[in-house]
């Protein structure tokens, strides 16, 4: 499908698609078995711009949008969806400072996040907040010039290896949502640590743990908007990044059925190609008309988003919703495809499965998405 792209963003695509084949796919294997932080690939993409994509000319970026944060994120994922990680959960951690930030905040966090010296993560979940963001525990109690930040955050993707992280801590605990308030956190603030590091199913080679917060002293400057508008804050960055998730999996997709169609192909079975038969066909057909709708909602959500509009909550949460179902389905009809082999760890079609299930989970349960969506449909209706 032709979807218009300018030609900067034709060019974009091929280099990251260039890249991914180059450089992610020698590494993937190796950093899915051990569950390590790709740091050699962030020196790539940020060689590349791929941090600068999504930034505005005026902050030091490359002038472009959510869009072309997405269509990096496809082509990485295509090859890794946990490599691209990298670079999507940066963005994540960095749109609080786009979206809320001072004129002094981006100024002095955006060049390193920019250029890829430093790579963000985004805090907002914790142990017994995860869908009812609104019940976090965490607290940041003004002392003078200070906040003093006590609590856990968990499942945060990016952390230990992330050096500046954007959270939510609570004000003022009695006002639920509305005494939620943002702030940025350096690696080595005092009283800030790092607690368990995930073991993971998929996207092994995406760094995860706890941030952990003992008495932790953050400037009064580091707090992101004012008093109680961190609610707000979260909510529009997850708009601005559940098209990048959808991304992601649009990417692990595509990368499923390139492999998929690739084996169906060669793979003989009653003396003929597999890929001859119309039952696995009309599965190929599906997977990638499946797929195609899914890009295609990632690339109207992420124009909506890039084109200012205000009422973005619907299309970022129906891509994230569309594409990770498509993903996990494509990849387990991917699995199936190569059958027996398909199961086993020496093909490589089995991470995309393992990588897929995530995107179903993160950045809102596709049980939040579907919410998210009705709540603005009904909104729409009783006007
Ligand atoms: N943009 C701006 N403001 C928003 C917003 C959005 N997309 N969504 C909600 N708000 C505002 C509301 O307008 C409301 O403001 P007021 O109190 O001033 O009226 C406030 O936020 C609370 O909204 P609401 O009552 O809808 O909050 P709920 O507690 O019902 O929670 C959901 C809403 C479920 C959508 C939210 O908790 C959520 O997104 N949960 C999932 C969190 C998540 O994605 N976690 C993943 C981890 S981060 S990677």
């Amino acid at each position: 499908m032709d979807y218009m792209l300018t030609e900067e963003q034709v060019e974009l695509k091929k280099i990251a698609r260039r890249i991914a084949l180059e450089k992610v796919k020698p590494v993937a294997a190796k950093y899915d078995e051990e569950s390590a932080f790709p740091w050699d690939m962030v020196k790539v993409f940020a060689d590349a711009g791929f941090y600068e994509v999504f930034v505005p000319e005026e902050y030091g970026g490359a002038g472009g949008g959510v869009l072309e944060l997405c269509l990096v994120v496809e082509e990485l994922s295509r090859i890794c969806g946990g490599i691209s990680l990298a670079v999507a959960a940066s963005a994540l951690g960095t749109f609080p400072i786009l979206i809320s930030g001072s004129d002094e905040q981006k100024a002095r966090y955006l060049p390193d996040l920019v250029s890829g010296r430093k790579i963000a993560g985004f805090g907002l979940t914790e142990p017994a907040a995860g869908s009812d963001a609104a019940a976090i525990r965490t607290t940041a109690v003004r002392k003078g010039d200070y906040y003093i930040i006590n609590g856990t955050k968990c499942f945060i993707t990016n952390g230990s290896v992330a050096k500046i992280y954007t959270i939510i801590a609570s004000t003022d605990p009695a006002k639920g949502s509305r005494g939620a308030s943002a702030f940025i956190i350096e690696e080595g603030f005092e009283g800030f640590s790092y607690g368990k590091i995930e073991d993971k199913m998929g996207i092994r080679a995406s760094a995860t743990s706890e941030l952990v917060f003992e008495d932790c002293k953050v400037p009064v400057e580091n707090r992101i908007g004012s008093e109680g508008k961190g609610f707000s804050v979260a909510m529009r960055t997850l708009d601005r990044a559940r098209p990048g998730v959808a991304a992601q999996a649009v990417g692990i997709a595509q990368g499923a059925l390139d492999l998929a169609l690739e084996y169906t192909m060669q793979r003989e079975q009653f003396g003929k190609s597999i890929s001859s038969f119309q039952g696995i066909q009309w599965m190929l057909a599906d997977m990638a008309t499946q797929i195609e709708a899914s890009r295609a909602l990632v690339i109207a959500s992420a124009r909506m988003i890039d084109a200012g509009l205000s009422n973005i909550s619907q299309g970022s949460a129906m891509a994230k919703l569309f594409a990770s179902d498509t993903a996990m389905k494509v990849t387990t009809d991917a699995v199936q495809l190569f059958g027996g082999y398909g199961y086993m760890k020496d093909y490589p079609i089995e991470k995309f499965m393992r990588d897929a299930k995530i995107t179903q989970i993160y950045e809102g349960t596709n049980q939040i998405q579907r919410e998210v969506i009705a709540r603005a449909l009904i909104r729409e209706a009783a006007k």
